[in-house]
C-alpha cells in the first residue's frame, strides 16, 4: 500500500483535520486498524494513511511525536511564540522565566515577543529596551511587535518558515490578534475554547493554521500563573536556565541557593547572571534569601 504523508491540523471532539500536504487540502481522518483508539491522536501529529473514496484520510499509522504540549494539546512543536507585552497588561517577567523554563525543558526554541509596541511612550521603550537585553543575553532571540499597527510582523513571520509554532503567553497580550495578522485568518477572542453540545465537559478544540510554505501556528488560551515546579522536579529547574550554565560550584549537587561557595551566586552579585532572573529562580524555588538585598536592589 502506498501511503501518503499527512498533517493533523485540526482536532475538536470526535473530528480529525488532517491536511494533505502537497495539495494543501484538509480531510476528514479516520483512523484505521492499529490506530483505532482516536483520542491519542492530537494537532501536530504527522500521519499516514490512504485518501478514500468517500473522501476522507484514512490512518494506518502515526509518526513518533518528538514532543507533546500539554496546553493546548499539540504535538511536534517546533517552536514556541512566547507573546507579552509591557502594557495592558503589565509585563510580569516571573510568568515569562516560568514558561521559558518549561519550553526548555521541552526542547522546544523559544522567541520572545513583546506585543502592543505601539501603546509605548519613550520611557517605557527604555524600560523595554533593559528587559530586551537581560533576554538577549541569556540567549533568546527578542521581537517588538505591533498586532495594531504591524510593526515586526514580517521579522515575527521570518521566523516561523517551515515549522510548527504555538503561540502562547498571559491573557490578554494579543496572540489571537497576531495569530490573524500572521495567518490573514480572522479569529474572535477567546475562540479557542468551546462548550460541547453535552454541557458539562468543555471541550478545548485545537487547530493549527497553515500559511506560507507548510508553516502551521496555533494559538493557545493566555495563562494567567504558571509554576514551572508543577510540571518537573524542582531540582531540575536550575537546567533550564541557560545563564547558569558552565559556573562551578563547591558542591557539584548545589542548589544555587542556601550553599556556600556557589559560582552561579557569585556571578549575581558580579552581575554576570541579571538579578531579575535569579529572583525568578529563587521564587521557583520557594527559597528566600536575606542576602540577596546586599547585591540586588
Ligand atoms: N493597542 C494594541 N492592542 C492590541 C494589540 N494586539 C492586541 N490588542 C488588543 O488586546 C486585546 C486582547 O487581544 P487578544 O488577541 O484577544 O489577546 P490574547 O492574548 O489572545 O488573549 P487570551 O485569548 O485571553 O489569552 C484585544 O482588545 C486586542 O484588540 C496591539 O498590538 N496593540
Ligand atoms: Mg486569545
Ligand atoms: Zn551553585
Amino acid at each position: 500500500m502506498n501511503l501518503i504523508q499527512g498533517l493533523v491540523i485540526e482536532r475538536e471532539a470526535q473530528f480529525i483535520g488532517v491536511y494533505q500536504l502537497d495539495e494543501k487540502k484538509v480531510y476528514r481522518g479516520v483512523p484505521r486498524g492499529k490506530v483505532k483508539k482516536s483520542d491519542k491522536i492530537w494537532a501536530g501529529d504527522y500521519v499516514y494513511g490512504t485518501l478514500t473514496e468517500d473522501g476522507t484520510f484514512a490512518i494506518e499509522r502515526i509518526k513518533e511525536r518528538k514532543n507533546l504540549l500539554l496546553r493546548p494539546r499539540i504535538a511536534n512543536v517546533d517552536r514556541a511564540i512566547v507573546v507579552v507585552s509591557l502594557k495592558e497588561p503589565d509585563f510580569q517577567n516571573y510568568l515569562l522565566d516560568n514558561l521559558l523554563v518549561i519550553y526548555a525543558k521541552e526542547g522546544i526554541s523559544t522567541v520572545i515577543v513583546f506585543n502592543k509596541i505601539d501603546l509605548l511612550s519613550q520611557e517605557d521603550f527604555d524600560e523595554l529596551k533593559q528587559w530586551e537585553e537581560i533576554y538577549k543575553k541569556v540567549g533568546y532571540d527578542v521581537l517588538k511587535v505591533s498586532a495594531v499597527t504591524g510593526e515586526g510582523i514580517e521579522a515575527l513571520i521570518s521566523y516561523l518558515q517551515g515549522e510548527i509554532c504555538v503561540l502562547a503567553g498571559p491573557s490578554g497580550v494579543g496572540k489571537s490578534a497576531l495569530l490573524s495578522k500572521i495567518t490573514g485568518v480572522k479569529l474572535k477572542s477567546g475562540q479557542i475554547s468551546r462548550k460541547t453540545k453535552r454541557g458539562k465537559h468543555t471541550s478545548r478544540g485545537v487547530k493549527l493554521i497553515p500559511f506560507g510554505n507548510n508553516s502551521f501556528v496555533g494559538d493557545s488560551p493566555g495563562f494567567s500563573k504558571v509554576e514551572a515546579s508543577l510540571w518537573m522536579d524542582k531540582k531540575e529547574i536550575k537546567d533550564y536556565f541557560p545563564e547558569f550554565q558552565g559556573y562551578s560550584c563547591r558542591f557539584p549537587d548545589c542548589t544555587h541557593t542556601t550553599e556556600p561557595d556557589c559560582g552561579v551566586k557569585e556571578a549575581v552579585k558580579k552581575g554576570e547572571i541579571a538579578c531579575v532572573r535569579y529572583k525568578s529562580y529563587l521564587k521557583m524555588q520557594k527559597v528566600f534569601l536575606e542576602e540577596l538585598k546586599e547585591w540586588c536592589d
